[in-house]
């Protein structure tokens, strides 16, 4: 492969349209050079046109480059390739192709039945020693080559028969909270824990973009195909994104182009008050629809392939229809109409709550609102609005029960919110890989075994699979669209993007999930370790996986061992919500309490006795959260008020659970600790190892400091003493 390789790198083209200058102030994340090596020491022949097949044939241009292979490229029409020899083909179908090729498109053919790849699909096989990528438009190509870049030497070692790779989501996007001025409370980016906004300093744009075009590249490379780009708390500045600032948002969206992403923006409801002068942002008044129809008219004169709008509307403070006595269909259907000739959706929150209530008030319970608001608006909502729905009924906890509104709105499309910042998960100082807790809301059926889960319900019925469309079907009635993943970006501008080097595993697993919600998160895992470590350019690939693994595999549910119980949540310190403060939200506003006293803990949300909440479940949930004894443990505070006594399902009682768990989870901490100080020092870098070890030493602080506040808070209240008889204060 040697010699004819560097013969065809001299032969490659080498317009440079998506360039990205290798940083070496910045952690190369999944993306290392090393982890294109088997691409890059292939021959490799790249066929089609079009901006995505430029990144594409630009991408394997510079891996070859670095690890001696060779490109060739031929526009449809161009030839010259007829009698060479490949390892590696891209094609788009419109190509003219060697004849491996066409043998690949009829093996898809017969054994599928279909004759479509689809938008964004693509055909890999390998056959009579030649790897092939197939795909009928350009971003299919993309995502094959960066499968083929994640399969490594598998993708070139034995014959692989033609296999369909499409995603289960049409829209996979990450929301980030970047303000352009530095909000005074929330900072640069809230709840952002990796530094500042990658896009904006200090109230400007950044003049070096580069880096947002290296981001497009690493979420290409997990799937991720969308992006807005500022905080859903859209301040004065920020607002003028849509209007005399747009130029910043048509700045970031053409350094994401090339790797497929559309942009996004949020905006802010009143803009018709705040950006027009209107008197009013009434959503059926005529001069405000003829407002935002216009404002969204320059935003597609400005950026073609513009996305659509973000809304947080009537929650946390944000202004909305409610002001006009109109509801969140009224405002929602306005932004749809006016987003609707361009081919644009609006994503419009359902996090809506009372953030001023009073704690004395019994009746009224948070986690009840979103469905109270937007299940009885369901079939209202244009085809275009998509109701974006956190996973939880609360607030990204560490443990909720799937919100209850995902299974309440058949006739809207939904998409799921995930939170990849880890606001309530550790703040990215912590271990805490949550792809398993997604993967379980996405597994979570909430109509029973026989019913769609939650990944159906925000999978596009036309791009899931039949299966998925027949249950759907069957349980809706009808088969609309379902809206796609959104979550909250973990990504800042620090060194390793997200501050901790390990918090990188959350935003790859986020895309591959969205790609595909049936991945075993600990594959993903393995994925994003083979990448980011390349463990097999090691002296031990073995250990520097198996550390790796013991340390973030269940690092979840330690997280949840030695934080608040049993889901009853919060007991972080306000505001900044980081470390314990087992009272800090109890006697507030913001109705998120967990009403412990001398007997007992717990929210009791049963129809029998509590607030109702279980009633917003269809069967069988509404049976099985209402019920004591058929509550799953790990759910039992959420749902019920119990006495510090009560018998859990694993046989423990509620306070020794508290204590062993708290103990527990410490104990895990300080082993991880343990595993990563002996790890051998060349397994990986030694920045990633000083920061790593310096985040496991904060961790472990934080982690003692709840163990013995929550221990010490339920001892002192319940008076029962640990049965192992452990310090607790
Ligand atoms: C962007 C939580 C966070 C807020 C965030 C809000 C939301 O309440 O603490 O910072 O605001 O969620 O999702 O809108």
């Amino acid at each position: 492969m040697g010699e004819s390789g560097s013969a065809l790198a001299r032969d490659t083209d080498r317009r440079t349209l998506v360039a990205i200058p290798d940083r070496t102030d910045v952690h190369a994340a999944w993306l290392p050079p090393e982890a294109f090596r088997a691409v890059g020491s292939r021959r490799v022949l790249v066929l089609g046109e079009g901006l995505l097949v430029d990144t594409v044939r630009e991408e394997a241009t510079r891996a070859c480059a670095r690890h001696g292979g060779g490109v060739r490229h031929r526009p449809p029409g161009g030839n010259g390739t007829a009698d060479e020899p490949f390892d590696l083909v891209l094609a788009l179908s419109t190509a003219e192709a060697p004849a491996v090729v066409t043998a690949v498109r009829d093996e898809f053919r017969r054994t599928s039945g279909q004759d479509a790849i689809g938008d964004e699909g693509f055909v890999l096989a390998h056959r009579d020693g030649v790897t092939v990528v197939l795909a009928d438009e350009p971003a299919g190509l993309l995502y094959g080559f960066f499968h083929v870049v994640r399969l490594g030497e598998t993708a070139f070692d034995a014959a692989r028969p033609a296999e369909h790779h499409r995603p289960a989501m049409r829209r996979r996007m990450l929301n980030h909270w970047d303000n352009v001025d530095v909000h005074p409370v929330m900072g640069q980016v809230e709840r952002g824990y990796a530094g500042g906004s990658i896009f904006w300093k200090d109230g400007a744009l950044r003049e070096d973009l580069t880096r947002v075009r290296a981001y497009g590249r690493l979420l290409a490379a997990c799937g991720v195909n969308a992006l807005s780009v500022n905080n859903v708390n859209v301040h004065r500045t920020e607002a003028h994104l849509l209007t005399d600032r747009l130029g910043d948002v048509a700045a970031i969206a053409d350094e994401l182009r090339p790797y497929g992403i559309r942009v996004h923006l949020s905006v802010n409801f009143a803009s018709p008050v705040i950006l027009g002068g209107l008197p009013t942002a009434d959503p059926l008044d005529e001069r405000v629809r003829q407002w935002w129809a216009r404002a969204t008219e320059r935003v597609y004169q400005t950026i073609p392939d513009f996305g659509g709008y973000v809304v947080k509307a009537d929650s946390e403070g944000q202004p909305g229809p409610f002001a006009y006595g109109r509801d969140h269909a009224d405002g929602a259907n306005m932004l749809a109409d006016a987003l609707a000739p361009y081919g644009g959706v609006v994503h419009w929150r359902a996090f809506v709550y009372n953030h001023r209530q009073d704690w004395r008030d019994r009746s009224t319970d948070r986690a009840r609102a979103a469905y109270d608001h937007f299940a009885p608006l369901d079939g209202r909502f244009r085809d275009n609005a998509i109701v974006q729905v956190k996973y939880g009924p609360m607030d990204f906890q560490v443990r909720e029960p799937v919100s209850p509104v995902i299974a309440a709105m058949p006739a809207t499309r939904l998409a799921v919110e995930f939170q990849v910042t880890q606001e309530y998960t550790g703040q990215q100082r912590h271990v805490c890989y949550l792809a398993p807790m997604w993967s379980q809301v996405l597994g979570f059926r909430p109509f029973g075994a026989d019913g769609p889960s939650v990944a159906d319900i925000a999978t596009d019925a036309d791009t899931g699979g039949a299966a998925e469309r027949a249950v759907r079907t069957a349980a809706d009635g009808g088969a609309h669209a379902g809206g796609g993943l959104v979550a909250v970006s973990n990504v800042g501008d620090d060194r390793f993007w997200t501050g901790h080097p390990l918090a990188q595993a959350n935003l790859y697993a986020f895309g591959r999930l969205a790609w595909d919600p049936r991945l075993d998160p600990v594959a993903v895992l393995d994925e994003w370790i083979d990448l980011t470590f390349v463990p097999s350019a090691t002296a031990d690939p073995e250990r520097l996986r198996r550390t790796l693994h013991a340390m973030m595999d269940e690092s979840w549910l330690t997280y949840e061992r030695y934080t608040a119980p049993l889901g009853v949540g919060f007991m972080v310190r306000p505001g900044h919500h980081y470390g314990p403060d087992v009272d800090g939200y109890e006697y507030t506003p913001w109705g998120t309490y967990h009403f412990a006293d001398r007997d007992g803990v717990g929210v009791d949300r049963t129809r029998a006795t509590g607030t109702g909440f279980t009633g917003q479940y269809p069967k069988p949930w509404s049976d099985v959260y209402e019920s004591l004894a058929e509550c799953p443990d790990e759910l039992l505070l959420f749902f019920h008020h119990v006495p510090y006594g009560h018998v859990l399902r694993n046989g423990s009682t509620v306070i020794q659970h508290i204590y062993d768990t708290h103990f527990e989870g410490v104990e895990q901490v300080a082993e991880i600790r343990r595993l990563w100080e002996k790890l051998d020092r060349e397994l990986v870098s030694p920045e990633v190892h000083a920061r790593v070890s310096e985040l496991l030493d904060e961790q472990l602080r934080c982690a003692e400091e709840w163990r013995d506040q929550i221990n010490t808070y339920f001892f002192r209240k319940s008076g029962v003493p640990d049965a192992r008889g452990r310090r607790i204060y």
